[in-house]
């Protein structure tokens, strides 16, 4: 059957690709001039980053027109605008985004060509912005692109790190983590305004005040202040010309912070001073999913939300809306608790600067606000102790008392409960008394969401259960999605052509019409064709492995994929265990090497630098990684490929590569996964518990195109309950004993028993995330896999239905749920 025509209904079958703005012999004009203007060097003096920066430029160019007449036309539309919050974005790099959605990359290539420039060279010469990360951030940048593609009038607002992600190096297996100097190629994509910086206050007093009406008041007088300065970021939709904007604020010393302190000649005092109040923007933390409750960590949420909120409420009040109509024009989404203080900052607003009643403007600040939480685990949901909080915004602490104090009043005479108004309360008495930001994000806030179905469930009945009892319909769910743009089209162009060829274009905006491939995947011929891109995948990821990293992979094995942050309820130590296992019965004599199903197994994780047992984990897979690479015994058979510093970068060549999918969190723990919806587009196959996301990509692939192994949240529930003890899992597991054995023996670290004996002993004493109690349908399940992956046919008959079944996981559609069940919910 001929792919072409099999299945493509004339609609589907028309033709989105983005038409190119220039022409190359008008892209060659404008780029030899950025050159020579710009970077002041002729083609023949220019190097790489001469070149980089005048390609940059010249793509930008039809972005900014489209960019300025998205300005106007939505302030002509005078709609509502998102505000999506977050304190990370990782953005991952921009120049291959910018030439798709310009659709200038054939131009450009063409172009440059004539120029002797090689395009993809200048591609890889930038340096990816990483100012998120993990999951949340990454899926900030996926939601914003989508809100272009999607036409919606919307903001991203966030920080402008000078030091993203940490650049991870391993030294003798271990994890260093280096600056990342993301900026040190220049900042081309990003447009600057020092003239518009907000000044932002902290600390100082509280002062009554008489207002302009003669009531009392209360007035904020902060003790110092630190000057926002707004970077600009063009966020193209793809296929519309719709160009939001990402504003990210720096910080800069204001002037009068130090001036005179220089004038009294104390200039080492005065750098100092500045210094401190620049510091807010340094540096993104690199704690993932687990709050460090820092001061400078609170002064950086303040200081963006701050900034954001004065700057999107001035623009709509410029507009002629009135304060009780911000509502109808502006709603603040609140990626998790990071820019909670934005709703006592607006009540703030309203009521100190603007002189609002206080009901009025609470009725305001609680339709505005939305908030989504992000996880399940009790130690990731921020606290701040309220002389912390205090002492760096002593008003708006004043002010959650107040919201506090009314919302207690009410649950206290709705319920009677004292117990109950102690729970829900926003601030927390015990260990230490501190502002709780989930709490107030949930009071304050018109819809609360969860990001993915069983997430959203296990919120009301757990983490926000008091507060879904109190306000059943205050709680939704979105499950999260990917770009199709970034994470298909861009990074697997093999496949995206072939998909072109089946189904038409329409996919890369409407990612449900992958489902049109359902009849391929019973077509031999496509089959066939679906396997060479895939194997065409392997070497190209084979060769950047290579020349980055110096790692060489097979071409033919399972490429076996586990990459995201090093977490323990992530379970990498589960897939370590598998590796383990399998050489540990070679070396015992009950597996035959050759009965292994060629595998290589990559792992991709930076582990947060405080975080002791996640950094010890790398230690052993490098250690294991060293040894059985070396194996003679395996060889051929089973490889460990460990890059460092994995990033987005480098996940958009891995991903594509990728046979199985590793999404293996005890279940109950993992909100979402987004990983985990990346591969499954790109056909890989998941191997993965009933947990996040994985239980909608099961539901939808359908059993047999998924190996679902372990406990389900409830039975991990009734294991803890029950009283769980790891160690019973390895005295009853001969191939467990046998793998934790051969690691606590020495074998990877040259004899010295002591190297992994936290990892050991945690494993047999407390194993809170029950990898132990997994393991043997862990292992059970890879026997399968390995069964499936020799049936050539029906591996890649599962890995079509996959991409066919999955065009749910868009962050199109997300973004859809969240104007439906949310923005513009009434
Ligand atoms: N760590 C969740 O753990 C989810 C993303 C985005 C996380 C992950 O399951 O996919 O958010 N949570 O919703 C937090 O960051 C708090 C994450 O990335």
């Amino acid at each position: 059957m001929d792919a072409r025509t099999s299945t493509v209904s004339p609609e589907a079958a028309q033709d989105h690709e983005p038409s190119p703005a220039l022409d190359a012999t008008e892209f060659v004009r404008v780029f030899t001039n950025e050159l020579q203007y710009t970077r002041g060097v002729t083609l023949p003096q220019a190097s790489n980053q001469d070149k980089y920066i005048a390609l940059v430029r010249t793509v930008l160019r039809p972005l900014i027109d489209r960019w300025q007449a998205t300005q106007a036309r939505q302030a002509e539309q005078n709609g509502k605008t998102v505000a999506y919050l977050s304190a990370e974005y990782l953005l991952g790099p921009q120049t291959g985004n910018a030439l798709l959605s310009t659709g200038l990359e054939d131009t450009a290539r063409e172009a440059l060509s004539t120029l002797d420039i090689d395009l993809d060279e200048l591609i890889a010469h930038e340096i990816e912005p990483g100012l998120g990360n993990g999951g949340l951030g990454r899926l900030a940048a996926c939601f914003i692109d989508s809100l272009a593609t999607k036409d919606i009038s919307a903001i991203g607002y966030g920080i402008r790190y000078n030091y993203g992600i940490f650049r991870q190096t391993f030294v003798n297996g271990h994890q260093v983590e280096q600056p990342d100097t993301w900026m040190s190629h220049g900042t081309p994509w990003e447009i600057t305004h020092p003239e518009l910086a907000q000044p932002i206050g902290f600390a100082g007093r509280v002062e009554d005040t008489i207002n302009s009406a003669g009531q009392p008041a209360r007035k904020w007088v902060p003790g110092w202040y630190v000057q926002a300065v707004p970077c600009n970021y063009l966020v193209p939709g793809y296929g519309t010309d719709t160009v939001n904007t990402l504003r990210l604020w720096s910080a800069r010393a204001a002037d009068e912070f130090n001036l005179h302190i220089f004038n009294s000649g104390d200039f080492e005092n005065a750098v100092r001073a500045r210094t401190y109040a620049e510091n807010i923007s340094n540096v993104l933390y690199p704690e993932d999913s687990t709050p460090q409750g820092k001061e400078l960590r609170l002064q950086q949420q303040y200081f963006f939300v701050a900034a954001s909120i004065r700057d999107l409420v001035a623009r709509t009040l410029e507009r002629g809306v009135s304060y009780a109509d911000l509502p109808q024009h502006i709603t603040f989404q609140l990626n998790d608790t990071h820019p909670v203080v934005g709703i006592p900052e607006l009540m703030r607003l309203l009521v100190d600067d603007h002189e609002l009643e206080w009901d009025d403007a609470w009725s305001i600040t609680r339709e505005i606000f939305n908030y989504t939480c992000h996880t399940l685990l009790p130690e990731a949901l921020e606290v701040w102790p309220v002389d912390l909080f205090g002492r760096l915004l002593p008003r708006h602490l004043e002010i959650i008392y107040r919201i506090n104090e009314e919302f207690l009043n009410e649950v206290r005479l709705n319920t009677g409960n004292e117990l109950l108004v102690r729970q829900m309360s926003i601030i927390q008495e015990q260990p230490f008394r501190a502002v709780r930001m989930a709490h107030l994000a949930t009071v304050g806030s018109r819809r609360v969401n969860g990001v993915a179905a069983l997430h959203s469930q296990l919120l009301k009945d757990n983490v926000l259960k008091d507060f879904s009892a109190y306000w059943p319909d205050k709680f939704t769910n979105v499950t999260n999605g990917v770009t199709p743009r970034r994470f298909v089209r861009l990074s697997n162009p093999e496949l995206s052509d072939l998909l072109n060829d089946a189904i038409g274009t329409g996919w890369v905006r409407d990612l449900s019409q992958l489902s049109q491939l359902e009849p391929l995947a019973d077509d031999s011929g496509f089959l066939e064709q679906f396997a060479l891109v895939k194997a065409h995948n392997k070497s190209r990821i084979a060769a950047v492995l290579a020349a980055r990293d110096g790692i060489e992979l097979p071409s033919d094995a399972i490429y076996d994929v586990m990459v995201k942050r090093l977490h323990e309820y992530k379970r990498q130590s589960l897939k370590l265990l598998h590796v383990v296992s399998l050489y540990a019965r070679v070396l015992a004599g009950t597996l035959n090497a050759e009965d292994i199903e060629p595998r290589v197994v990559v792992f991709g994780a930076k582990a947060a630098p405080g975080y002791r047992m996640a950094k010890e984990t790398i230690a052993l897979i490098n250690a294991v990684a060293a040894r059985i690479n070396n194996a003679p015994e395996l060889q051929g058979r089973l490889k460990i490929a460990f890059p460092a510093n994995y990033n987005v970068t480098l996940a958009e060549k891995l991903i594509p590569a990728a046979d199985l999918s590793e999404q293996i969190s005890l279940a109950g723990k993992e909100a979402s996964g987004t990983g985990n919806m990346k591969f499954a587009l790109n056909g890989a196959l998941t191997v993965g518990t009933l947990d996040g996301a994985n239980v909608e990509i099961h539901e939808l692939v359908g059993d047999e195109n998924f190996f679902l192994f372990g406990m389900t949240e409830p039975d991990a529930e009734s294991l803890a309950q029950a009283g769980y003890v790891p160690s019973k899992f390895y005295e009853k597991d001969a191939d467990l004993k046998l793998a934790i054995d051969l690691i606590a023996s020495g074998a990877f670290s040259n004899g010295d028993r002591s190297a992994f004996e936290s990892i050991v002993s945690d494993w047999l004493w407390h194993d809170r995330f029950m990898a132990l109690a997994d393991f043997r349908s862990y292992l059970d399940i890879q026997t399968k896999v390995e069964e499936k992956y020799r049936d050539k046919a029906a591996w890649n008959r599962s890995a079509v239905l996959n991409v066919a079944r999955t065009g749910f996981f868009s962050s199109d559609r997300s973004i859809q749920d969240y104007l439906d069940r949310i923005w513009m919910e009434k």
